[in-house]
């Protein structure tokens, strides 16, 4: 009898914990998108717009996306230290603008590990696919042909050529210069004669362009892999007494509207556009992938080429 009655009070208990299992509550998801971006720093105009367009974004959606948001200042190791707060905090998703390509594997597996998703922006990083659910951003060796494309155009596929190169190890920056240097071989005619890098900002543009205006007496074209760049090298030109737009033909990436004004006061001749309008596009990325839904490897920014000729129709419509 004795027996009887424990092996039903053990019952009793066995059944009830799992009753209660199956019917408690399940913890409530906290309700907001909990994101956790690493942003570079604030080297050009466009980077500024894509900060904007994240911040913005979240602060109009205030009810729904909690963001915490950290200002690398180009250095990658305050990006990692970012995204390693960002894996304590417990975030659901993850951004990251790898500010150059390597180095990002041990932090990145340590998100893995955590079970949080790592969306890129705007840069690609050197690691396998399962270290990262997606990148959005544009195809940088496209717009390096398109570039070069237009260089040869504006050159009649004939000159001198110099090129400010953006941050060493960047991928929009080795991108656009395999793209441009692709294209620009069809034109024999053309010759590279300087590389150097202005690290994407304006400052150090111009200090390049400075040196290479010192070093070759006959530059036909000038090419940088960002508007910030070549607004500091249309800075040196005028300062060394030469004509930008005319006797210097100007190409740069970015699509920024300091360049659709130099393009209208007829100093520079065309800007290959970059968007850095992700915040929506990032944003629903990173709440599809916290409702569990697939989301493409690559979510590719659509682009433009604007020119010298339809830049004073153009600026108006510029958001950034
Ligand atoms: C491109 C972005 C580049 C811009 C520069 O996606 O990474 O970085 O072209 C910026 O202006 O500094």
């Amino acid at each position: 009898m004795k027996k009887a009655i424990v092996f039903l009070v053990i019952l009793s208990l066995v059944c009830f914990s799992v009753f209660a299992e199956g019917t408690r509550e399940k913890a409530p998801a906290n309700e907001k998108l909990v994101v956790g971006f690493a942003q570079i720093g604030q080297e050009s105009g466009w980077r500024g717009a894509e900060t904007t367009s994240i911040t913005f974004y979240a602060a109009q959606n205030i009810d729904t996306i909690q963001l915490h948001f950290a200002d690398a200042q180009q250095k990658q190791e305050n990006q990692i230290k970012a995204v390693r707060s960002f894996i304590q905090m417990g975030v659901d998703v993850i951004g990251l603008a790898p500010v150059v390509e390597t180095g990002w594997e041990t932090v990145l597996k340590e998100a893995k590990e955590a079970e949080i998703p790592v969306i890129f922006v705007d840069r690609m990083a050197n690691v396998s696919d399962d270290l990262y659910a997606s990148f959005i951003g544009s195809d940088f060796v496209d717009e390096g042909q398109k570039a070069a494309k237009e260089m040869i155009r504006l050159l009649n596929g004939k000159g001198n050529v110099v090129m400010l190169e953006g941050t060493v190890g960047a991928s929009a920056a080795i991108d656009r210069q395999k793209g441009f240097l692709e294209e620009i071989a069809k034109a024999p005619g053309i010759t590279i004669i300087a590389r150097q890098s202005g690290d994407f900002t304006r400052s150090k543009g111009k200090e390049v362009m400075e040196s290479f205006l010192k070093s070759y007496p006959q530059i036909d074209g000038a090419y940088a892999d960002n508007d910030d760049m070549m607004l500091g090298a249309i800075e040196a030109i005028k300062e060394a007494g030469k004509k930008s737009g005319t006797q210097i033909k100007t190409v740069s990436v970015d699509g920024v509207k300091g360049l659709f004004e130099a393009m209208v006061a007829g100093e520079a001749n065309v800007t290959v556009e970059c968007n850095p309008l992700l915040g929506p596009q990032f944003f629903q990325a990173a709440a599809d992938l916290k409702a569990g839904k697939s989301i493409p490897k690559w979510i590719k920014s659509n682009e433009d080429v604007y020119r010298q000729e339809t830049a004073a129709a153009d600026l108006p419509t510029r958001l950034y």
